[in-house]
């Protein structure tokens, strides 16, 4: 495609294409590759697939609803940017661009504390983006406070707790391209974390504190006026856990493939997670969501609401705010032509009896 012509891009699959050829390279190893032998990172998108739609007939889907509740409020629909750090590697437009494409779309930003731009100024440049702040915890505690406070000073409406990054991931690609990022890249989010200078992720990675447990969850929630989303649970164990230390919701997450390989997806390791949620908690999920039949399936195993990842930064990578935009776009439309040719009125109707499991393999990728 020409430099600025997005039209041309219908499918999110077109971006991971287009990216692969624009993107700098160490930036595109970072922002696509996954742990180990990449197995989950692949696995992420298969589970999806490896799901077959029931669709009902004769329905009556001439309106139909995306709408969803969340942390006992309505939502326009059940898509959040995940969090992602260092977006001004893949645009300058970085998360100001994205929390401009997630406010015209309806969608809730995640800012990640390892971000280029500061959650103050992401405030103030996009007042109008819905907007969570995702905590990293460094072994410094007061630097969390620091980030907390400056979250609910400025309009931040949950704290999402990443716990499956004690330690970084061990990710060949990154290695291989030796992580070349620009050190004015880096330096917003060293500020973030309390250091001066310019750090790589792998340096931030040795401020989180690998010692971060539940009784630390149980603190940030009780001091914490915003309701406390963990992120990165794959057990029915953890679950109950998060709910007995005063979590409202967790993301089911396996932070994209990219800390340990061979772990489930989010699909697999969803289902018994809900049951043991029950009512206590809001259950999410990531990992691999390209298509709008991906979203109606995760809402049909429990979930009410996804986080995407890298497909929003394809689309900030080719066309800054606008790009990520149109991908959320893209998303959106599949997802309400899915809700229509399933024969669902409203994405809270989706339940269990939409889905079952698909009789093909997966198609390898
Ligand atoms: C991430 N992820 C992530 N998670 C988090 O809690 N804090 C972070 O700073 C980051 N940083 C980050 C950078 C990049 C480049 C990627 C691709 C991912 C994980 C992210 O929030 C999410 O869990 C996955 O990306 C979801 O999978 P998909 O949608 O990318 O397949
Ligand atoms: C990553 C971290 C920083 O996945 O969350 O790269």
């Amino acid at each position: 495609v020409a430099p600025g012509d997005l039209s041309a891009l219908i499918s999110l699959a077109d971006y991971e294409r287009e990216a692969a050829a624009s993107m700098v390279p160490g930036a595109h190893a970072y922002a696509v590759g996954g742990a180990g032998d990449e197995i989950t990172l692949r696995d992420n998108v298969a589970a999806w697939a490896r799901l077959a739609i029931r669709p009902r007939m004769l329905v009556g889907v001439g309106e139909r609803d995306p709408g969803i509740e969340l942390l006992g409020l309505p939502r326009p629909h059940p898509l959040i940017v995940a969090p992602m750090a260092f977006q001004r590697m893949a645009h300058p437009d970085g998360e100001i661009g994205m929390a401009r494409a997630a406010a015209a779309t309806g969608s809730i930003m995640c800012l990640s504390t390892l971000a280029t731009t500061s959650a103050e100024e992401l405030a103030e440049a996009v007042p109008e983006a819905p907007r969570w702040f995702q905590l990293y915890v460094f072994a410094d505690r007061g630097v969390s406070r620091e980030l907390m406070a400056r979250a609910v000073d400025h309009g931040y409406e949950a704290l999402v707790v990443t716990v499956d990054l004690p330690v970084m991931g061990v990710r060949e690609r990154d290695l291989r391209s030796g992580q070349q990022m620009a050190a004015a890249e880096l330096v917003a989010s060293a500020a973030a974390a309390g250091a001066s200078g310019s750090l790589t992720p792998k340096q931030f990675a040795t401020l989180i504190d690998p010692d971060l447990s539940w009784r630390d969850v149980e603190r940030f929630a009780s001091d914490s006026p915003l309701p406390v989303i963990v992120k990165g649970v794959l057990t029915a164990e953890d679950a109950v856990l998060a709910a007995e230390h005063g979590a409202r919701a967790l993301v089911v997450s396996n932070h994209g493939g990219r800390q340990l390989d061979t772990v489930l997806s989010g699909a697999d390791a969803l289902p018994p997670i809900v049951e043991a949620a029950g009512d206590r908690l809001d259950v999410l999920v990531d990992g691999g969501i390209r298509r709008g039949t991906d979203v109606l399936k995760a809402l049909a195993l429990g979930a009410r609401a996804v986080m995407v990842g890298r497909p929003a930064l394809w689309g900030l990578a080719l066309g800054g705010a606008e790009g990520a935009r149109l991908v959320l776009e893209i998303l959106l439309q599949e997802f309400d032509a899915t809700l229509a040719l399933s024969g669902a009125r409203s994405a809270r109707e989706i339940d269990r009896r939409y889905i079952c499991p698909a009789p093909w393999a997966a198609p390898a990728r």
